[in-house]
Formats: C-alpha cells, sequence, structure tokens
C-alpha cells in the first residue's frame, strides 16, 4: 500500500506514522503458518523432553504460545528470524504491499536492515523480560554509530490486533527532531537515560489492527507496555533504508528488497539469505549489538 501524500507528511513531522491495512490477512498468512508448525515441532521436542505436558494442540495461533510458554520459557529458543530463518519471513521481508509503503518512505531503492524481529509478547502474568516490555530508546541506539546518517525506518507490524491492553507500543511524538538522546543500560536494557527523557512531550500509545503498521523514525522514543491479556501479542519489527547507507549492524546480512534502477540486485533467493545468516552468526559471536 502506497502512503498517501497526508500520511508521509505526519511521519515527517511527527517522527511515526500508524498506517492500517498495510498487507493484507492473505499476506501475513504464510508468516503465521510458519511459525504455527515451527511452534508445533518446538513443543513436540519439550514434550520428548519432559519439559512440557500438554502440547495445547486445540489453542489458536493467538493463545498457544502463551499456554506453551506457562509450561516452559524454551518455548521461544531460536524463533527469532534470524534464527528460524524461514522462507515465508524471507518472502515476507520483500512482501510488495509492505515496500510500496516503505518506497513512499525511502524511496524505490530499497535496502532490509538486518535488525528484524518476531516478538510473541506472552500475558505479563507469565513473563515482564525486557524484550518483550521494552523500556524507552530510539533504535539509533541499537545500532553502531556507522548508521547515525542512515535514514532507517522501523516497520512494526501487528500479527494480531495490538492494543493498549495487549501491550502495544507508545511513542513520543516530535521528539525526533532532537536527535540522539543519551542512552544507558538497566536491567540489561538498552534505554533513554532518565535525565534525557524529554519531559515536555506526552506519550501516546500506538494501536493499530492485524496487517497495520507503525511506522518510526529512527530517533523517535519508543517502549512497548505490558499484555494483561490472556493472548499473545504478536508482532514483527523489520527497518528498511536507503539502499548504500551503513545498517548500523555491519556483521549481520543486510540484502536489497526492492530496486527500480536495477531489479537484478534484488536478492530474491531463499538458500542465499539463509546461508548469509548462518555465516554472520558462526562469524560475529560477541559482537557488540548496541552502541552501549
Ligand atoms: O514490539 C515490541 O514490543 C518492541 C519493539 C521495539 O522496541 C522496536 O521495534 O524497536
Amino acid at each position: 500500500m502506497k502512503l498517501t501524500p497526508e500520511q508521509c507528511e505526519f511521519f515527517r513531522s511527527e517522527g511515526y506514522l500508524v498506517a492500517e491495512n498495510v498487507v493484507t490477512a492473505a499476506d501475513l498468512q504464510p508468516v503465521i503458518d510458519e511459525y504455527s508448525e515451527w511452534i508445533d515441532r518446538r513443543a513436540r521436542e519439550l514434550q520428548h523432553q519432559g519439559a512440557i505436558q500438554d502440547l495445547c494442540e486445540a489453542e489458536p495461533f493467538e493463545t498457544r504460545f502463551a499456554r506453551l510458554y506457562a509450561q516452559s520459557r524454551e518455548i521461544a529458543h531460536g524463533m527469532d528470524i534470524m534464527q528460524l530463518r524461514g522462507r515465508a519471513m524471507f518472502e515476507f521481508l520483500r512482501n510488495p504491499n509492505l515496500l510500496d509503503a516503505v518506497e513512499s518512505l525511502v524511496g524505490s531503492e530499497i535496502t532490509c536492515n538486518p535488525i528484524q524481529h518476531v516478538r510473541a509478547k506472552p500475558p505479563s502474568s507469565l513473563s515482564n523480560e525486557g524484550y518483550y516490555n521494552v523500556p524507552w530508546h530510539q533504535d539509533m541506539a541499537v545500532t553502531w554509530e556507522e548508521a547515525d546518517h542512515s535514514d532507517i525506518i522501523t516497520c512494526w507490524i501487528a500479527l494480531v490486533d495490538a492494543k493498549v491492553e495487549n501491550g502495544c507500543m507508545e511513542v513520543i511524538p516530535g521528539v525526533w527532531k532532537q536527535g540522539y538522546l543519551e542512552h544507558h543500560k538497566e536491567n540489561g536494557d538498552t534505554t533513554i537515560h532518565p535525565d534525557a527523557l524529554p519531559k515536555e512531550a506526552q506519550p501516546v500509545p500506538v494501536p493499530v489492527k492485524r496487517g497495520g503498521a507503525v511506522f518510526m523514525h529512527r530517533c523517535t522514543p519508543h517502549r512497548s507496555t505490558p499484555n494483561f491479556t490472556e493472548a499473545v501479542r504478536w508482532s514483527l519489527d523489520l527497518r528498511y533504508q536507503p539502499a548504500g547507507t551503513p545498517t548500523g549492524r555491519p556483521f549481520h546480512p543486510e540484502f536489497i528488497a526492492r530496486s527500480q534502477a536495477n531489479p537484478g540486485r534484488v536478492l530474491t533467493d531463499y538458500d542465499e539469505w539463509r546461508r548469509r545468516w548462518e555465516e554472520a552468526l558462526a562469524n560475529s559471536a560477541g559482537a557488540r549489538w548496541h552502541r552501549v
């Protein structure tokens, strides 16, 4: 879905944009199926090891992960994009509807940044760990300084309806104009230093329905809040930028996702993407991911 000039203008002024219906249910289904199948396999492995008793086979995508997580947190191990490296996910990274929206913000030569995550945020009664309840930060803080001038756009995509109750994102509008704010580590998480957190601007929650997206500037402070429901808040956070600009994670593989000037440069080879991640992970053990 191409963004309207008004949407682009809002993004440029506020540093974020909530856009509904960026991708269709049909676009998301292969990713949901891939994750459902993976969770089923992982649950069986853990059952075999005696870590879980009930496979919860009758539970739908929205709740099964939570029921399994309640039995063993190990169910979440290995499911992030770089670890699972699924074919459906690789295809989704070049989803034409998503890239049409991204193109409206960064132009037609688009690199897929390797900072990309799937998040299955469990009910807060089960976990409040930092990966699921990310404290205030700017995404610039999770890149190396080499990417300070790269126009990296975060695309936060809802795989289920994201609401205040289940822990949607919150953003602080307009603050991107202040540039990078000092970050530090708190309980292992990268977060804006309390003295640097803008006091004058009010945070706003950004609920969005399944298939919609929250686009964020790299200097937009954002956080995610606890999930007070019994279901899982599933989302993807992907990042795109103009081709040829540094990604801030030079040790992880980027690729060209769209190119009008030279379509032959687009990576469409799933095995090659998978291979690049395997190689990068093997060669970058111990690398510093965040700048703080
Ligand atoms: O999805 C979340 O809960 C956190 C996502 C986030 O912080 C990000 O996309 O940078």
